[in-house]
């Protein structure tokens, strides 16, 4: 694998959660915890894998992404400004009233392909938007989603893994973020998901197994996940909440909460480079 690509994608996601962390600082509201979890995989997917005109962010060949787990948007608004879909100053308006980077994910904004938040919701727009090609019998472009592990209690994303199933939508890939924390406990004290692998593949899914922070194992399977033929593809990552951060790794109560002043300096500090 090309060190450089690799050495890229680990720069781009450093500056995912800065900024993640400088808008939720700012905003004193939103979700880090989960932001911090997906970013190497949400580097990876903008700068490597996703088909896009960020000028052209309606162009009809492009690739697909919703982000089912809608709450942990921080991140995606970041790659989105990053990539120029909008101004880095977009940023610091996160949560405000008529902002475009609103709590969870709406359609209007340049480079959202799908409203969501609404745990589920994302996954079943996603399963429709592969289904939706598939009708028009174009064959351009995949569609990509990333799905929280505590979102997988939801019922509808069963229904709708069935569904990808039933038409055989290789054009889709789902990445299941498992953190292993929800927003007030254990995803699997709270509701046992395992064996996220084994459901998948009853559902008739190819699954495939990944450390969510090793960039040469996220390229790879993404690389897979966009050639295989066969059928749908889900790629459980297994992550740390809060990566990134000492304090907040691991640690529900980073979920949704902001931090203080002396808080946001530490954390800043140690995601770029300047304490253990
Ligand atoms: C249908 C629905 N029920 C409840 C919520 C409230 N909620 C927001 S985030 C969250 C926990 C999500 O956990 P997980 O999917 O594991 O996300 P992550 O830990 O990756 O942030 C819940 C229950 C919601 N957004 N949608």
């Amino acid at each position: 694998m090309d060190k450089d690509t690799i050495t890229l994608l680990q720069s781009k996601a450093r500056e995912i959660r800065s900024h993640v962390l400088k808008m939720v600082y700012k905003a004193q509201s939103g979700h880090i915890g989960g932001s911090f979890s997906e970013a190497d995989i949400i580097a990876t997917l903008y700068y490597h894998i996703l088909k896009l005109n960020p000028q052209k962010p309606k162009w009809d060949g492009r690739d697909r992404f919703v982000l089912s787990k809608g709450h942990a948007c921080p991140a995606l608004y970041a790659v989105l400004a990053m990539k120029g879909y909008y101004g880095l100053e977009e940023l610091d308006t996160l949560r405000q009233y008529g902002s475009l980077l609103q709590g969870h994910p709406v359609i209007k904004t340049p480079g959202i392909d799908m409203t969501s938040g609404s745990l589920g919701v994302g996954f079943a727009s996603a399963v429709g938007i592969a289904l939706d090609e598939k009708i028009a019998k174009r064959d351009d472009y995949q569609v990509y989603t990333i799905l929280g592990d505590g979102e997988l209690n939801e019922g509808i994303v069963w229904e709708a893994a069935q569904t990808a199933n039933k038409y055989r939508l290789n054009n889709l890939v789902a990445i299941v973020d498992r953190n292993k924390i929800q927003n007030d406990g254990r995803s699997d004290d709270i509701m046992p998901v395992e064996p996220i692998d084994k459901k998948f593949e009853a559902f008739g899914w190819k699954t495939l197994k990944i450390d969510g922070h090793n960039m040469e194992e996220i390229v790879s399977a993404l690389e897979t996940a966009r050639n295989y033929q066969e059928g749908p593809v889900c790629i459980i990552a297994y992550t740390i909440k809060g990566k990134g951060v000492s304090f907040m790794e691991d640690d529900y109560y980073w979920h949704g909460k902001a931090p203080n002043q002396e808080q946001f300096e530490q954390a800043m500090k140690e995601l770029q480079g300047g304490a253990a």
